[in-house]
């Protein structure tokens, strides 16, 4: 079997590349240019798989149209993973316009090169809780409405909706997984998540005083990337395509995260937690909280990490992180970051 995953330098990327590598799968992934290499995450797969093949990386770009479709047109993958996104919210809102041409021309460009295919290929689509907007303390699923609040929620329903216009106007196995946030040791360093495990790992070995956060009291549904990433799996070998919630069914707000994260260490979040309005977003998705019923019933899919779980692998991970840090600044071979923006 041959997987294409868009988005394979992210966190998600590399928890799927390497269960699909696992599963003997042949695996084709997008990178980006960047002026730095951008593969860190996905590394120690490149080094384990490449010999065999197993694992190919092409340059492209989610709006460079014409070298996407001729990707898949060359690769003739058996299942396309779309998890390219300019994913951060609050970028979303200084970013508007790159995000919402991330979030919406890809997919479409990858669906419309599927259409004009003989074979049958598989798509998945990274869609998001964010599209329900949270103003509500309801529990969210499959049938719940959309109210987008950020560019980047907004982008991720046009791609929700063209999916399932894809699948029932051509009968394309198109699959959107509704995911609620899932985190791990692999988290981009600006999710409030791994900022605070980040942040804990350095205060615990000096490396930093405190951290300056945004809203504390919003919550989310968050649970851990790999076990997502195999229900996203689940979903494209499952009998037909479909909509799915993946959640937790708990909620937890940042505070309370932040607290967990400083007690694993012995340390009280309070005396290293500010806050400040530059974190705040011009509008905010208050709470989240999900019944992946439907994944369980089906797919058999269930979350296997918990919230404790899941702060303390984070935060033994960011501890391991900054020790090793440490011994680099204190040789004068790296310069200690401080504090990173959004
Ligand atoms: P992530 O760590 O931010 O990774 C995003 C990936 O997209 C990276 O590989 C990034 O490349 C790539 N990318 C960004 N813009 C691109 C473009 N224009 N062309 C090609 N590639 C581009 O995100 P993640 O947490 O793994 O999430 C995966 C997907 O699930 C995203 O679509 C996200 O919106 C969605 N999602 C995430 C969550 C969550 O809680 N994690 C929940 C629901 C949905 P670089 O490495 O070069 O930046
Ligand atoms: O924010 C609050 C912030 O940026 C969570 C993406 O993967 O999940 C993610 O989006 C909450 C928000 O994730 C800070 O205001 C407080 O209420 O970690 P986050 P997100 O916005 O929920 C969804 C499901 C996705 O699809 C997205 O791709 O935490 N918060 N203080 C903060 N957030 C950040 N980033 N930084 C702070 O200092």
């Amino acid at each position: 079997m041959k997987a294409l995953i868009t988005g394979i330098t992210g966190q998600d990327g590399y928890y799927l590349s390497k269960q699909l590598l696992e599963k003997g799968y042949e695996v084709h992934g997008l990178v980006r240019r960047a002026s730095n290499i951008n593969t860190n995450r996905i590394d120690p797969l490149i080094s384990e798989f490449r010999d065999e093949g197993k694992i190919q990386l092409y340059y492209s770009d989610l709006i460079d149209s014409s070298s996407l479709t001729n990707l898949i047109n060359k690769i003739l993958p058996d299942e396309i993973y779309n998890l390219a996104a300019q994913s951060h919210v609050a970028v979303s809102f200084k970013n508007p316009m790159y995000s919402t041409f991330t979030s919406t021309v890809g997919p479409i460009t990858i669906l419309e090169s599927i259409r004009n295919l003989e074979k049958d290929i598989k798509f998945y689509q990274a869609s998001s809780s964010e599209m329900f907007g949270g103003a509500e303390k309801v529990v969210l699923n499959e049938e719940s409405l959309f109210e987008p609040k950020s560019p980047y929620a907004a982008g991720k329903v046009f791609a929700h909706n063209i999916t399932k216009v894809y699948r029932e106007s051509y009968g394309i196995f198109a699959v959107n997984g509704i995911l609620f946030n899932h985190e791990s040791p692999h988290r981009g360093e600006t999710f409030v998540t791994r900022k605070i495990t980040r942040a804990v790992g350095r205060i615990y070995h000096n490396l930093q005083t405190n951290l300056t956060l945004g809203n504390l009291d919003a919550s989310r549904d968050w649970g851990f990337a790999g076990d997502y990433t195999e229900g996203m799996y689940a979903m494209m070998q499952n009998e037909t395509a479909d909509d799915w919630v993946l959640a937790t069914g708990e909620t937890h707000s940042v505070k309370e995260f932040a607290e967990k994260a400083f007690n694993h260490v012995g340390l009280n979040w309070k005396d290293f937690i500010l806050t400040s309005e530059k974190y705040s977003r011009p509008n905010e998705v208050h709470h989240l909280l999900g019944d992946a019923s439907k994944a369980k019933n089906i797919l058999g899919w269930e979350p296997k990490t918990s919230f404790d779980k899941l702060v303390k692998k984070m935060v033994d991970s960011d501890l391991d992180l900054a020790n090793r840090e440490k011994v680099l600044i204190d040789k004068n071979l790296m310069t200690p970051t401080w504090e990173y923006a959004t």
